[in-house]
């Protein structure tokens, strides 16, 4: 399908966009470059490239025929004017940062971030003159009063690792605009085809491509997108010169097969973990639920207005605290204990030691993260079996049992989930 096809519907896209077989003697998949480095037609040529007066591949660090075609399949699906790749989210993220910061900046970000992302901008930046505030985002007041003219990026992740807060793209994106500053999203937990950040105002948007973009726990991988001006700086400075995080063009075509099937997963995804969280909901042992489909999260109108269905991440806390926690996790049988997320295998881990190990205790109380969090990444699986997997774990912990479920309760759950689904918008055409 030739570029000039992003009219048509995202699925589509995310199967044909950028690609077309008849320039690739009919393959149906886009082959595979392997070239490390491409010939010029002349010394002329290759200065030419060099200087930018030509256009054209020259060394795969830098850009790559397999890679072209995933950062274009991006772009149209996120709505952004181009995208870029590299080796891992963290590789993205680093990479335009510091592209785009000098030394006496400051940095405006959320509180909720992953452990990482938060270690590179408290301990990473700061070693080079980069000043970093963290801002409740959800709270606007907040972030309007905290914006100076040094603040250069305004950066957040929504829904948030690990803790599901929803940060309002709109309102966060415009305040930034207005305070000249530049705004970049972290789209890892909705991926495209839940939200779509640019068109609501956003810079640039990052992802941990390693998650459901990828969608088979098979690949580390990071990917932009934005304005053509901004995304070509990252590369040829952060990417080019500074990180050198290139993707592999076996982790792009891993990435364009998983890409295929991202509306279906991220469907059956949603739908799934709405029928886990009211589950765990309901559940005598637990504590409290976090997940924005749920009409008592605090920003469920929110979620559902950026948002096309709600994800396949829940985070929750139980009665008996983080040692009910671990119990739990360690009865679990067919969900597995790891990290990452947005695989077809449901996957449970504790933030506080894991993923968000990086903050010390006291800034994870003061960043919303509890330490009695658990966090569940909802998978592919039939979702009875997932369901049956907490119920068996819960009375393995002699939790009292009441979601204990039968059968008939369970077609019950399911139904009022799928109802309150049908209430979202768009969701009619998909379930
Ligand atoms: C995790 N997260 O389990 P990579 N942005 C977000 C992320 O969740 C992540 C990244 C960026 C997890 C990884 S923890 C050791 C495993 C919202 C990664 C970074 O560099 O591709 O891992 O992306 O939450």
């Amino acid at each position: 399908m030739s570029e000039q096809s992003n009219n048509t519907g995202f699925a589509t896209n995310a199967i044909h966009f950028a690609y077309d077989a008849q320039q690739e003697q009919g393959a149906l998949n886009p082959p595979l470059h392997l070239s490390s480095t491409y010939t010029f037609e002349s010394a002329e040529h290759g200065a030419d490239l060099f200087a930018g007066n030509a256009q054209g591949h020259f060394y795969s660090r830098i850009s790559n025929p397999t890679l072209d075609i995933l950062e274009k399949r991006i772009a149209c699906l996120e709505g952004a004017q181009s995208g870029l790749s590299f080796a891992s989210g963290m590789g993205a993220i680093s990479a335009t940062m510091w592209t785009l910061l000098q030394s006496g900046d400051e940095v405006l970000a959320d509180i909720t971030l992953y452990g990482c992302t938060y270690a590179f901008m408290q301990h990473g930046l700061s070693k080079f003159g980069v000043s970093v505030k963290f801002v409740d985002m959800t709270d606007t007041d907040a972030l309007a009063s905290a914006i100076t003219p040094r603040t250069k990026l305004v950066y957040f992740e929504t829904p948030a690792n690990p803790n599901m807060r929803i940060v309002d793209i709109q309102t966060v994106c415009s305040l930034a605009r207005d305070a000249g500053a530049i705004s970049i999203v972290d789209n890892t937990y909705a991926t495209p085809y839940l939200t779509q950040p640019i068109a609501l105002g956003a810079d640039l948007v990052i992802h941990s491509a390693t998650k459901y973009l990828g969608g088979h726990g098979d690949l580390v991988a990071g990917l932009l997108v934005g304005s053509t001006d901004l995304v070509n700086q990252v590369r040829v400075e952060g990417l080019k010169d500074m990180t050198g995080a290139c993707m592999s063009p076996f982790t792009a075509m891993l990435i364009m097969r998983g890409l295929k099937t991202l509306e279906l997963r991220m469907q059956r995804h949603s739908q799934s973990a709405q029928t886990v969280a009211q589950y765990l909901t309901d559940h005598s042992a637990v504590k409290h639920v976090y997940y924005p489909g749920l009409v008592e999260h605090p920003q469920h109108e929110l979620a559902k207005k950026q948002m096309r269905l709600f994800g396949g991440m829940i985070a929750f806390e139980l009665n008996g605290g983080l040692e009910s926690g671990k119990a739990l996790m360690n009865e679990l049988k067919m969900i597995q204990r790891a990290v990452s997320l947005g695989d077809a295998e449901s996957l449970i881990q504790h933030p506080a030691s894991m993923t968000h190990a990086a903050y010390t205790p006291e800034q994870r109380a003061a960043h919303g993260i509890s330490d009695t969090l658990v966090r569940f990444s909802v998978g592919l699986e039939s979702v009875a079996d997932i369901l049956n997997d907490f119920d068996q774990a819960f009375s393995a912990c002699h939790e009292p049992s009441t979601g204990s479920l039968m059968a008939k309760d369970k077609a019950v759950i399911r139904n009022q989930t799928l109802d309150q689904l049908r209430s979202v918008r768009h969701l009619t055409d998909c379930v």
